[in-house]
Order: structure tokens, then sequence, then C-alpha cells
């Protein structure tokens, strides 16, 4: 580690390295991979302590400086930082940093090294013929990896803030936000706020208390509002953005600011042609504007923490978001590792230890976000095999998310198409979120089928007096491909899908919303059931429309963001008139 590489490559960063250069061997590359580069710090700032911040790094990162190793860490979706202050000599230093892309029975998202392919099956062996080690991911989306987010070096000085934590409750026009500063070292803490125009608005002093905003202005969906509370603590300063908005599960009904709010949106993955995985901040800009032409108002990051720059971005715009941790393909009953017998997931997976840890970490660089209204634990994990064990397993981490999160936000977990009323774990859930491919996976080609599978479904979540909503469905669509006559995979299938699932779940007052699946067409692992990625987008992969597209915007434009589902949503569309 201490050395030149040899025969380096050319890669950029932040991006996924994978499809930077040609070659199955590079792309489908397994195991660790090395960036380097050198690093010098200017005189001026060498008094200051020095921080290393990687934003995210997919999977596992170990990182050297002059060969000694500063820092490690397991998971590839949210930030982590090292002081190099001590380590750092005058001068040049060289930075390496390794990276690894395994994905296993340990590790969220979870993979397999020895089982099939999680849309091709098991590989029979071939005498003379050495199979190439491969990892088989047990999700469906492309393992990119890389340094996929920015690197940065900041500077504090030696007595600095390490935390700010902000907390607000609406009293009629008011808030009364209640703060915690975290520090090292000596010094007081004083807070300023000001609002959007700069005005300010409030002041405070200590490490902890509250302070009162009046009259609030607050965060609405599509109409984002923020406060800027400036902290100083000696001669460290930072700047938190905040919102003030409510969130809270009554009954049947998801309020955002105490009125009943309906999603309309979709999952959306990060993935783009070339960056693969990497941060691309013109795609969140594209992605927010398109969102906001098809009359959306929110996504889920799924199936991992989205870069905290889109969440900025969110929280600015008003976008609603459901923050969902890396939780994926906790299943050992279902692609890479179905072995057709029945197996106990959370014996056969050593996640627990992992899935706190994320949540842990999601939670902590999340929680001062607006946008966040509802945090996803997994997705699809097997809750139906022994659904006790399912249970004994996600309740702990359902009140870990509770107590970890100041702001008491719902938690919930996104539930895989199974025998749902065996299910659990589900009911323990804030909200009720469900995957569901009637209409594609099952019944594909009949929609009559599909629609009255749907209704059965729905009559039995409604029992339930949770909030119940769609967080996938959809049909991969072939761009360009029609026929007159709706079949599966042409652009008139796709349409005609959507207008059949709509068409149930509008009979039902406890449904809150509509994600489906997905936002663009995305990149996965080649297998039979795939033609060149994912196609279940609304958009492809480079964000043209397809018809479906169109046809959404026409429902959702006329939905409102709230009172869709109750009778006020005709008394607001006629005030609205
Ligand atoms: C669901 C998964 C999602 C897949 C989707 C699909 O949550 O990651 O991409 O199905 O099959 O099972 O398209």
């Amino acid at each position: 580690m201490e050395g030149p590489l040899d025969h380096p490559l050319n890669i950029a960063v932040p991006a996924s390295y994978n499809d930077q250069q040609e070659g199955v061997n590079f792309r489908d590359h397994y195991g660790f991979v090395f960036y380097q580069r050198e690093l010098e710090v200017p005189k001026v700032l060498q008094e200051q302590r020095l921080v290393l911040r990687f934003g995210a790094v997919t999977h596992g990162a170990q990182v050297y400086l002059n060969g000694h190793r500063v820092a490690q860490h397991q998971g590839g979706f949210l930030p982590f930082e090292v002081e190099i202050t001590e380590v750092l000599r005058p001068g040049k230093n060289r930075l390496t940093v390794s990276v690894d892309n395994r994905v296993s029975q340990k590790t969220l998202p979870v993979g397999s090294d020895s089982g099939g392919n999680m849309l091709g099956g098991l590989l029979p062996e071939i005498p003379g013929i050495q199979l190439p080690p491969q990892n088989y991911p047990n999700f469906d989306f492309f393992n990119y990896a890389g340094i996929t987010r920015p690197v940065k070096l900041y500077t504090t000085p030696r007595d600095y803030i390490e935390d700010v934590t902000l907390v607000s409750r609406v009293e009629g026009n008011r808030a009364v936000v209640s703060y915690r500063v975290d520090t090292m070292g000596q010094g007081e803490v004083r807070l300023l706020i000001r609002d959007e125009e700069g005005k300010e608005v409030a002041q405070a002093v200590g490490d902890k208390g509250e302070f009162v905003i009046s009259p609030v202005h607050l965060w609405q969906p599509l109409a984002g509002y923020l406060y800027t509370a400036r902290v100083e603590f000696g001669e460290d300063c930072y700047e938190q953005t905040f919102g003030v908005r409510t969130v809270e599960v009554r009954g049947i009904e998801f309020l955002i600011n105490g009125k009943p709010f309906y999603f309309k949106g979709f999952g959306r993955h990060e993935d783009s042609p070339f960056h693969g995985r990497g941060i691309d901040e013109v795609l969140h800009v594209k992605d927010l504007s398109l969102l906001c032409w098809l009359g959306a108002n929110s996504f889920r990051t799924s199936h991992y923490p989205h870069a905290e720059e889109m969440m900025e971005l969110c929280d600015r715009e008003g976008i609603v978001v459901i923050d969902e941790t890396p939780a994926v393909g906790v299943h050992a009953n279902f692609g890479a590792m179905a072995t057709g017998t029945p197996q106990d997931t959370f014996s056969v997976l050593q996640v627990k230890e992992p899935h706190e840890e994320v949540i842990r970490d999601m939670i902590a660089r999340d929680k001062n976000h607006p946008c966040v209204v509802l945090w996803s634990l997994a997705n699809e994990s097997d809750t139906t095999t022994f659904p006790e064990k399912s249970v004994a397993y996600y309740k702990p981490l359902y009140d870990l998310a509770k107590a970890l999160d100041p702001e008491k936000r719902p938690v919930t977990i996104v539930g895989v198409q199974n025998e749902y009323q065996k299910d659990l774990t589900l009911p323990l859930m804030d909200v009720i979120c469900l995957n569901r491919y009637y209409g594609w996976y099952l019944y594909g080609g009949n929609f009559d089928a599909a629609k009255q599978a749907s209704k059965m479904e729905l009559d039995y979540w409604s029992t339930l007096g949770k909030p119940v909503m769609l967080t996938e469905y959809g049909a991969d669509t072939v761009a360009g491909l029609h026929l007159a006559t709706p079949t599966m995979f042409t652009e008139e299938y796709q349409v005609e899908f959507y207008a059949a699932v709509h068409e149930v779940v509008d009979q039902y007052p406890g449904f809150v919303g509509e994600q489906l699946w997905n936002f663009a067409d995305f990149a996965t692992i080649q297998g039979i059931m795939r033609v060149d990625g994912n196609k279940k987008g609304i958009f492809t992969r480079d964000r043209r429309p397809k018809m479906a597209a169109h046809a959404l915007r026409e429902r959702w434009r006329k939905i409102p963001n709230f009172y869709y589902k109750s009778s006020k949503a005709v008394k607001k569309e006629k005030l609205d008139e």
C-alpha cells in the first residue's frame, strides 16, 4: 500500500468504475480494486483539524495514507470519515483506497458467492472448465462498485461542532424547535436562525434547548421551505438547514402537516449510463424536474440511501421521500439463495449487526431532512416462511429506528408478493407498503384476474385499519415496441397495466399512495429475465418518456397532494376551481 500501483488505469471519481473501461473482466470484476492519488495540503490549513470524508464507497473500503491504514468501512451507501491531522506529512502524501465489491450472506445488500444467479439459476459444473469466481447478488440491480460519491477533505478548528439535531413541533402558527448541538472541546454554543429570505427569526444560546419561530412558514410537499440554523462554537461554525412540518399516521391516514397526504411517485435507482451508480447531480435536477412534470410528489430511495446531495435537493423542492436502508435480498428462499427447501432466512443470513448499524447511520445522516417522512427498514424481506422468526428479527429493528429518530417518524418495511395472510411483520409497521406484480409476474396478460387478485388483497389489508400503499407495481416495457392489442412488453401493455391497478386502488379509502416500479430503466445482472437491464421504467435509462409516462401524467396532475381519499377532496377541489 505504500508504493505506487502497477499499471494503473485512469478512473474518474466519484463514479462506479464498471462502465468506465471495456472488457467483461473489468465490468464483472469480483473482489478488490485499488484507487490511488497524491494528496498535498497547503501549509495554511495544517493548523486545522483535517478530516477526509467519503460520501459512499461500494461496498467495503480500506483507506491508507502513506501505507498506514487510517480507516475501514463496510456498507456502500452511507458516508464515513477519518481525521488525518496527525498522520498527514508535509508535502506529498499517497492516498490509497481499496474497494471490495463482494456481497455475501453477511452483508447488506445480501449476496451469495456459492449459489445461483438472481435471474439465471444454478450453473452446473463443466469438467475442465474453470467457472470464474463470481458474485451473485440477491437483488435485481447491477452490483456497481467504486468510490461512488464525493470524497472531501474538510477542516475544523481543534474545538469543533460534531453534530446538530433539530426537531420542531407546530403550535398554531408558530413552531417550537428543540435542538441539540454535540461538540468536542471548550466553548459556548450560539445559534442564529434565518428564514429563506435571510431574515433573522430566532436565536439561542447553549448546547441544547428550544427556540420559537413565529409566525412559521411550513415545509410543504412541492413547496419546500427551509430555515437555516447557523451554529457557532468558539471558532467553529456550521450551517444546518431544516424545515418545519409534521408527519403522523392516524388511523388509515398518512398526515403531513395534519392533512391526509397521497403519495404519487415511484421507486428510483441511482443508475445512469457511464456513471453507473455514481453521483450525477445533473441527473438529480433532471429527475426531479421530470417528477414535477409528471405531477408526482414523492419517491422511495430504492434500495439503499441515496446521495445526500439528492436529499438536500428534495428538501429544497419539497419532494417527499421514503428513505430505505440497503437491506435488500434478506430472503433465503428467493433469487440467488433459493434451494427449493424452505430455509430460515434469519439463521442462514447473518445480517442483524450490519442491519442495526445501517439503520443507525442512515438516521444519523438523514434525521434533519424534512423530505424524509417514512423510514423503510428493508425491501422484500422474507416475512412469511417462518413468520414468528421474522417478527423476532424486525420488531427490535422497528423499535431501534423509533428510538434513534429524534422526530419519531413512521417506520415501515416494504413487503414482497407472498402469502400475505401469514405475514405477521407488516402489520406491526406504521404503514403497509406492498410490492405487487398482479398482471406481470402473476396473471401476466390477464387484467381481469389481476384486478380480482388485487381486490382480494386490498380487502384483506383494509381490515387492519392502517394506511396501505403500493411501493412497487409495474411491467417490463421495451420503448418503441407497439401493438394495437396490448401484449406484455409493449408500451400499450404498460399503459393498460397501470390503468387496471388504478381502477382497483381508487376504490379503497385507506389506500394512501401509489409508487410504481420504476422511474427509469436500469442496469441489472445479465440473465434470461432481463433484456439489457430491467425495463420497467416509465422513462428509458436516458430519461425519454414511454407512453405510460404520458398516461400517468394525465392521472397524477388531477390527483391533489392532500385529501384525495377523503370526502374533503371533493370540497377542496371545489375550492380550487
Ligand atoms: C421487486 C424488487 C425490485 C425488482 C422488481 C422487478 O423489489 O428490486 O427490480 O421486483 O422484478 O421484486 O422488476
